[in-house]
């Protein structure tokens, strides 16, 4: 009679882990919690089929050991009713599945704060470059619109680039002094980084980089997406001034500079 110990042990055992494993891929990973239930259910259909055969076969068997048994023969014993049991399973999953997907809000923190787990259910993604090139006139600033579609934004970088004109040549050397950049991001919905200022050297690309950063707590978290405002002002374009001034050579102005904006951004999207 030990033996009868042996299917609850291994129900024991072997329930909870399934149940875990199906709760995991059909609901949080799938987001099936319909399709779940019909499996939890299709288990009990499953079980009750066995019970119904098991029910046939120790009939039998009591019947071989005393001839003069009296032996069930109700539905309950019959193989047609475990055939109709099992028929009924891939109808009930079959209706799981047909119910779709549900949103699934995540683990539910204490205090009823749901947290999103970005580093886990989210890959981190990159867009762009978006690359607007222009030319801003010394003492001026020009605002560049820059669109971004994507939600769950991360970070928004711009890089502005330029080249300062070559040195001029003509009756004397001259030297192009250099140009300076300053550069501020607006965000889509209120609040800017920078403005942050740099000067090329001289004969070298110019450089700056400015960083908006964001922190996603809400899914969708939509506070990076929409249209940037991107500010760049030609605070000072360093003149062409003589090397040599034996020939009274005059400087010559250095009205402003072609530039290279670069937008690149990180923003979390779902896993698959
Ligand atoms: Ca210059
Ligand atoms: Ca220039």
């Amino acid at each position: 009679m030990g033996a009868i110990f042996i299917s609850t042990g291994v129900g024991i055992v072997l329930g909870p882990a399934i149940m875990g494993i199906w709760y995991s891929s059909f609901v949080e990973s799938a987001h099936m919690p319909k399709l779940f239930g019909t499996l939890i259910v299709a288990v009990g259909v499953l079980t009750f089929a066995s019970f119904i055969l098991y029910n046939r076969w120790i009939n039998k068997l009591a019947k071989e050991e005393d001839p003069t048994y009296q032996e069930d023969t109700s539905m309950w014993t019959k193989v047609v009713t475990a055939m109709v049991a099992l028929l009924i399973i891939p109808v009930v999953i079959g209706v799981g599945y047909a119910g779709g997907t549900d949103t699934f809000f995540g683990e539910e923190e204490e205090g009823g704060v749901i947290e999103i787990n970005w580093s886990r259910d989210y890959d981190l993604m990159k867009g762009g470059p978006i690359v607007i090139t222009d030319y801003t006139n010394e003492g001026e600033e020009s605002v560049v619109p820059v669109k971004i579609e994507d939600e769950n934004i991360k970070s928004v970088t711009c890089t502005l680039t330029w080249e300062d004109e070559p040195d001029a040549s003509g009756l004397g050397s001259y030297e192009n002094q250099p140009d300076n950049f300053e550069i501020e991001i607006d965000k889509p919905r209120g609040g800017h980084t920078g403005p942050k200022s740099g000067q090329n050297q001289h004969g070298q690309q110019g450089s700056i980089s400015i960083r908006a950063e964001f922190e996603p707590n809400e899914e969708p978290f939509l506070n990076g997406t929409g249209t940037y405002n991107v500010t760049i002002t030609c605070t000072d374009a360093g003149d062409q001034q003589p090397q040599v001034n034996l020939l009274g050579l005059r400087t010559i102005a250095d009205n402003g500079n072609d530039w290279e904006l670069s937008v690149e951004y990180e923003y979390y999207q779902k896993k698959e």
